[in-house]
């Protein structure tokens, strides 16, 4: 094929899916709705990142640079946009952020020109991922991500062992960005530091993830708490653990803090993601729990088992059976847009309101920890609806 009529497909292609209309699956849990295209794909970054268009140079119209995923994106409404902070990933398996656009949260998701530039930390990052936006008390907009780099005590010919860190950057706009030095902890690994949207105490607050190996959480994990006076030198002394990983549970491997926890007036409601291990491999699934207004560190309510698990294409992907999500949008209406990352892959939306899933954490069962208390509960609601037999509109 010619190259200009290569790069008419190409663009009607692109076109069709940055434009095609998001569709709510129903008829849902009630809980949230899910939606039947992803949000954000590999797909949608724009040509000119890919391949160079200038026939001249590029004859054959082909990629110079590829991008092989986009996923984990932290969220933000500004100036009436719905903003994601997308971890892109290419073919390199190097990971940046870039922004991507939408007129309404659901699709249309539409990448800025260029990916962010992110001024690297005094020790230069070796990948970078999965941004936490903060609107934070003090102005600013924190995005604290994972910076990640090679372990200097790795043994001769271990090329894959790693040291992960929080690192930390600010700004007004998501276009310019100031770093300032990585997040200390007594921790040898951090992944999902989250900063805390208010000032607690006077000091800056962080959920933070203390683990002791790369992937495996060892005698570490949970989500944990911490205060630092500081933002610009940022050192949490005592990491406190709010949330534990705990034995058979879907969080047993390990869990972590996803966006910023969201005001509620009884409480704040938090989005995270629990690992347990399978046969097949770790599984991820995303959980809701609730903190005291008050006493961040005390958790008062916590529905048992996930709110979303992986379905249907979710479930495949580069790393499969994952979802993650590190980025929501509460909306000025109510509602609330999660938006997550599936299997390491490309990006969905699932929406719902602050009342609903307030209604879900409190009044879904909690875990009891032993199948007999499984059944106990399930008999509960049987006998509830058994005697309640208007239920039956069909009869
Ligand atoms: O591959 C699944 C996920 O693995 C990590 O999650 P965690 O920090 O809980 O170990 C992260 O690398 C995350 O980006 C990824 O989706």
């Amino acid at each position: 094929m010619k190259f200009e009529e290569r790069l008419r497909q190409l663009m009607l292609d692109k076109e069709k899916r940055l434009t095609r209309p998001n569709e709510v699956l129903g008829p849902g849990n009630g809980i949230f709705d899910r939606y039947r295209y992803p949000v954000l794909t590999a797909g949608h970054v724009p040509l000119f990142w890919e391949y160079d268009l200038n026939p001249e140079t590029n004859p054959y119209l082909m990629k110079r640079i590829g991008i092989n995923a986009t996923f984990n994106a932290g969220a933000i409404k500004l100036n009436g946009k719905y903003l994601l902070v997308a971890r892109v990933e290419g073919y390199d398996r190097k990971s940046f952020f870039a922004v991507a656009e939408s007129p309404n949260g659901l699709d249309q998701f539409r990448f800025w020109d260029y990916p962010i530039t992110m001024p690297e930390a005094d020790q230069p990052d070796g990948n970078v991922y999965d941004m936490r936006l903060t609107q934070h008390q003090d102005g600013w907009i924190y995005g604290l991500f994972c910076t990640e780099r090679k372990d200097p005590a790795a043994p001769p010919g271990d090329e894959s062992a790693a040291v992960a860190q929080c690192g930390i950057a600010r700004t007004r706009d998501l276009k310019t960005w100031e770093r300032l030095p990585d997040l200390r902890t007594p921790s040898p690994q951090q992944r999902n530091v989250v900063l805390h949207p208010e000032f607690v105490e006077g000091k800056y607050a962080f959920y933070t993830r203390p683990q002791d190996g790369f992937i495996e959480a060892g005698s570490g994990g949970g989500i944990g708490f911490g205060l630092s006076a500081t933002i610009e030198r940022a050192e949490v002394d005592e990491e406190r653990v709010i949330d534990p990983k705990k034995y058979h549970t879907v969080y047993e491997a390990k869990n972590g803090q996803g966006p910023a926890p969201l005001r509620t007036p009884g409480g704040w409601l938090h989005l995270a993601h629990g690992v347990r291990h399978t046969a097949a491999g770790l599984r991820y699934v995303l959980y809701l729990f609730m903190t005291d207004l008050h006493d961040l560190t005390r958790v008062i309510h916590k529905p048992a088992g996930y709110l979303l698990a992986p379905e249907g294409e979710e479930r495949t992907g580069d790393v499969s059976n994952v979802v993650f999500a590190n980025g929501w949008v509460l909306d000025d209406d109510g509602t609330v847009y999660i938006y997550y990352g599936a299997s390491d892959t490309r990006m969905y939306v699932a929406t719902s309101s602050l009342d609903r899933l307030v209604d879900y954490v409190v009044n879904t069962p909690g875990d009891g920890f032993r199948s007999a208390a499984s059944v106990a509960r399930l008999q509960e609601l049987i006998d509830k609806n058994l005697a309640y037999q208007s239920f039956n509109i069909l009869a």
